[in-house]
């Protein structure tokens, strides 16, 4: 008889994006970021043990193992969490993604965050968070070891809308969910203009930040942002919010293109649906803002009660299948199962 031990974790989209390290080996930002995690959009990682001489992993209907520089993250996380655990037990992983990799829809957030759960589960036979608390593994510590994996995943381990705090010392780092996913039905639409995996990865980005002259005012004026973002979210203010989304996604994508080695992640598609969406809200055709992670694709924010109307709107300008819908979540979801 076998084990299974899963964990399903929703990506986020960060609303105060981390952009930036002030130290890469632990994973430390060089700013506070604040995200609203999703529902729908997630991974699912199955882990059982196997008897061989390494992890195998199963992502759709391909084996990948530690060879394959594009899933090299993933060894190297688990090789850092058996080490430090002194876990020696193989495991055999199944992954699979609601939405395409590498398409800015932070599927390494999801991704590193269910491979940690779902493989600590496995290593000390835990069956629920109790238990994973039992082994010393409450949610703050998840969150720390999710992070050293990608710093977004941190923040997929708490559900609806979460601050990752960056401390004044790398060991000072804490999160902690601010609303629940109650306070406020907030949708998230997702206009992919490319699924195809991004030219420059985020964190060989990330390091280009320090290049940006924008980046340290960047760094001065966040701490008033972030009070401002969550007075918003507080007073379910949708317009003050959605002016801040958007300054703040515009910011970061203008650090990325004034770095020593620019990158442009919106095509001109993505460019002109910013500025037809501006244009419709100016008009009062649709109440909705836009943010944008490190990626092509644009996220479209708005609450519930305008989905039906942007929807009709999207649909007027792109196909069904560049759009993916989704809300604010309650966070990961853990599953036992013996076979
Ligand atoms: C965020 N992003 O706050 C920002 C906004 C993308 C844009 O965190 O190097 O994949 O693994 O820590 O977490 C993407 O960076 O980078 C990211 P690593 P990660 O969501």
């Amino acid at each position: 008889m076998s084990s299974l031990y899963t964990a399903t974790v929703p990506s986020n989209i960060a609303f105060i994006k981390y952009w930036g390290k002030r130290a890469d080996a632990q994973q430390w930002p060089a700013n506070d970021s604040l995200s609203m995690t999703l529902n729908q959009l997630a991974t699912k990682t199955t882990v059982r043990l196997h008897q061989a001489d390494d992890h195998m992993l199963r992502l759709g209907d391909r084996i990948y193992n530690r060879s394959d520089k594009n899933l090299g993250k993933t060894f190297v996380h688990l090789d850092r969490l058996a080490l430090r655990f002194g876990y020696s037990q193989k495991l055999q992983i199944t992954s699979s993604n609601s939405f395409p990799m590498g398409a800015g829809i932070a599927s390494s957030a999801s991704g590193l965050a269910a491979l940690t759960l779902a493989s600590l589960m496995a290593w000390t036979d835990s069956r629920n968070w109790d238990d994973l608390e039992r082994h010393g593994f409450d949610r703050s510590m998840l969150a720390d070891l999710a992070r050293l994996g990608s710093g977004s995943a941190c923040r997929s381990l708490f559900g609806g809308f979460v601050q990752w705090e960056a401390g004044l010392d790398p060991d000072a780092q804490r999160y902690a969910s601010l609303f629940s996913d109650e306070h406020w039905a907030l949708r998230d639409t997702v206009v992919l203009f490319s699924s195809e995996q991004k030219s420059v990865g985020s964190t060989e980005a990330h390091e280009l930040a320090w290049s940006s002259p924008l980046f340290i005012p960047r760094l001065s004026g966040l701490p008033e942002r972030m009070n401002l973002v969550k007075d918003a979210l507080a007073a379910r203010d949708m317009q003050a919010l959605g002016l801040w989304l958007e300054v703040e996604a515009l910011e970061m994508h203008a650090v990325i293109m004034t770095a020593r080695q620019p990158v442009y992640y919106l095509n001109e598609a993505a460019r002109q649906f910013l500025a037809d969406l501006r244009e419709a809200r100016q008009k009062g055709e649709i109440h909705a803002y836009f943010t944008i992670d490190a990626g092509p694709n644009i996220h479209v924010i708005h609450e519930a009660s305008e989905h039906e109307r942007l929807k009709l709107w999207l649909q007027r300008r792109l196909a069904a299948d560049h759009l993916l819908h989704d809300s604010v979540g309650a966070g990961p979801h853990l599953d036992f199962q013996s076979e």
